[in-house]
Formats: structure tokens, sequence, C-alpha cells
């Protein structure tokens, strides 16, 4: 995957949008502002999810905002050049995204008191998910199988580099005020207690009726359905006609796909990488 990339720091970015000299503006210059919210994963982890979730949240339920804007607009990606030309112009509390590792994240956002939510999601199906999704994008060499992309996956030879560093980075920010960690596990689980969670952590009231709405238009189906925020403004340029972000939405699908052999290399790859963490933060089975 990464023959095509972009390194930068010894991390592989894709091979278009996100030029080097431009991840290091990003990283010694851009201003993080205490209001605003970032929202952090490893690619594949759900983060569109949580976008059009804390924009629903934000339009207290009403769907306009999420119909009419391009998702990526409403929450752009810090690292990529066209997202960070979005934000350095952009007023008020900016809703900010990003797939970036600690180490090369915004130094300012250290000194601040912007509040940061940190999703993330069982690297098993994370690899099922990229290994469907970069075999349809343009932005890098695609794997031509799964077998391929297991092992560039446990090698860390993917594009925001290693899901263990990424994570174990990040980890270090937890007991942190300003920092919350959710799974995408808890989110499929008990969506309605995590949104509470977020509103709760934002500092947000919502009625039952506006959190009826958030749940509704952020489901898999309204997403699915919405053009603003299913990928479809992806095709062509960066993604084939049968690209997918929106693919099955669901947990454990790893199961489908791994072999015996892959499941035992997996778990005694994540024993040794994160045995020293607490492991209730990683809620899956
Ligand atoms: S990206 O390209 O890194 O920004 O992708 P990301 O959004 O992080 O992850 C894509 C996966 O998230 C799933 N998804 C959802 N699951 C449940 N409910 C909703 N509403 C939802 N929206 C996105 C999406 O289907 C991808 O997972 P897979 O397993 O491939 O289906």
């Amino acid at each position: 995957m990464t023959g095509q990339c972009v390194w930068f720091e010894g991390i592989p970015f894709p091979s278009m949008g996100f030029p080097s000299e431009h991840l290091r503006e990003v990283q010694e210059n851009f201003i993080i502002k205490d209001e605003d919210v970032l929202l952090l994963t490893y690619p594949k982890s759900g983060t569109n999810w949580l976008i059009e979730t804390v924009c629903l949240i934000h339009s207290k339920g009403d769907p306009k905002w999420i119909q009419s804007v391009p998702i990526g607009e409403r929450a752009p990606w810090a690292e990529a050049f066209r997202g960070y030309n979005l934000l350095k112009d952009k007023e008020g509390p900016r809703f900010i995204t990003s797939h970036l590792p600690v180490q090369l994240f915004p130094r300012s956002f250290f000194k601040s008191k912007a509040k940061m939510i940190y999703l993330i999601r069982n690297p098993r199906d994370v690899l099922v998910s990229g290994y469907f999704f970069w075999r349809s994008a343009k932005l890098v060499k695609k794997p031509q199988s799964l077998e391929q992309y297991f092992e560039w996956f446990i090698q860390g030879n993917v594009v925001f580099g290693s899901w263990f560093d990424h994570t174990r980075g990040w980890m270090s920010m937890r007991d942190k005020e300003n920092f919350l960690i959710l799974r995408y596990e808890e989110m499929k689980w008990d969506t309605r207690s995590t949104v509470e969670k977020i509103c709760q952590f934002l500092g947000k009231k919502l009625e039952p009726e506006e959190l009826d709405s958030v749940l509704r238009n952020s489901s898999f189906q309204a997403m699915k359905e919405n053009n603003m925020s299913n990928s479809s403004l992806l095709k062509g340029r960066y993604l084939e006609k049968n690209g997918e972000l929106l693919r099955k939405g669901v947990t454990g699908d790893w199961k489908n796909y791994f072999t015996v052999a892959q499941a035992e290399t997996f778990d005694k790859l994540f024993q040794e990488k994160m045995a020293d963490l607490p492991q209730d933060l990683f809620p899956w089975k």
C-alpha cells in the first residue's frame, strides 16, 4: 500500500492532498482554539458516523445542515490540504476531524482546552473495513487480497501508520479532562447512551425528541441515503465507482474473513503490543 505514499516523519500518507510541507505547517503552526471540538480516529473506525452524530447534536437534531453541506466541509480534516484551508478561515467553534497520530498533531492543541473525542474500534474490523475501502480507492496502492492487506496492516505499512502505535499514542491522553474515549462497539450496542455521553462531554442538552432525531438521522441507513455523507461526492477523483464508505456498519465482521491462523496471529500481536494497557479500554470480543 505504501508504495505510492507520501512519507512524513516515518508515517505514510495518501499520495494526493497531503504534501509533507503542509503536514509540517499543520503540526507547527495550526492554532487550535479552546472552543474547537476535535474528532480523532484511526481510519475506518467510524469517523464519519461520529461527525454526523456531533453535527446533529449541534443542530439539535435538525437534519438541514447534514443534508445540505458535505461532511468534509462540516468537520474538515486538519491534515488534508483542502480541509486545512477551510478550517483556517472558519469563524467560531469549529469541528475538526483528524486521523493524525499524536506525535504529528498540531502542537497548539496540547496547551489548549479544546475538547477531543477519540473513537476506537476493534482493529480486526478496522482491518477488514480498510481492505474493502482501499481496494476501491485511487490514492494508494490497492491490496490484491485480504491476505496481503493483513500483512501490511499488522506491520503498520498502511496509511497513517500502525493501529497499535496510533492507539497507544493517543491513549496517553486518557486521563485528561478534555479527552473522551468512545468505542465504535458501544456506539453500535447502545447508541442512545453514547449520544448522551457525547452531549454531556460537550455540555449540550437535548430534548427527548431532539435526541430521537439525532439517532434517526445518524443511523447507517440514513447516512447511506444522504449524499452529503455517503461518499458519493468522492467517487471519480478519489474512489472507484464501486467504492463504498458505508459498507456494512456492523461489529465482528472480521470473523467472516480471518482464517483461524490469522485470528491467532492477531491475538498474539495484540497481546504483545497492548498488554500493559487496561484491557477494559478494549471491550470487544
Ligand atoms: S474513514 O474513511 O477512515 O473516514 O472511514 P470511517 O468513517 O472511519 O469508517 C468507515 C466505517 O464506519 C462505518 N459507519 C457506520 N457504522 C454504523 N453506523 C453508521 N451510521 C456508520 N457510518 C459509517 C462504515 O460502514 C465503515 O465500516 P464497514 O465495516 O466498512 O462497514
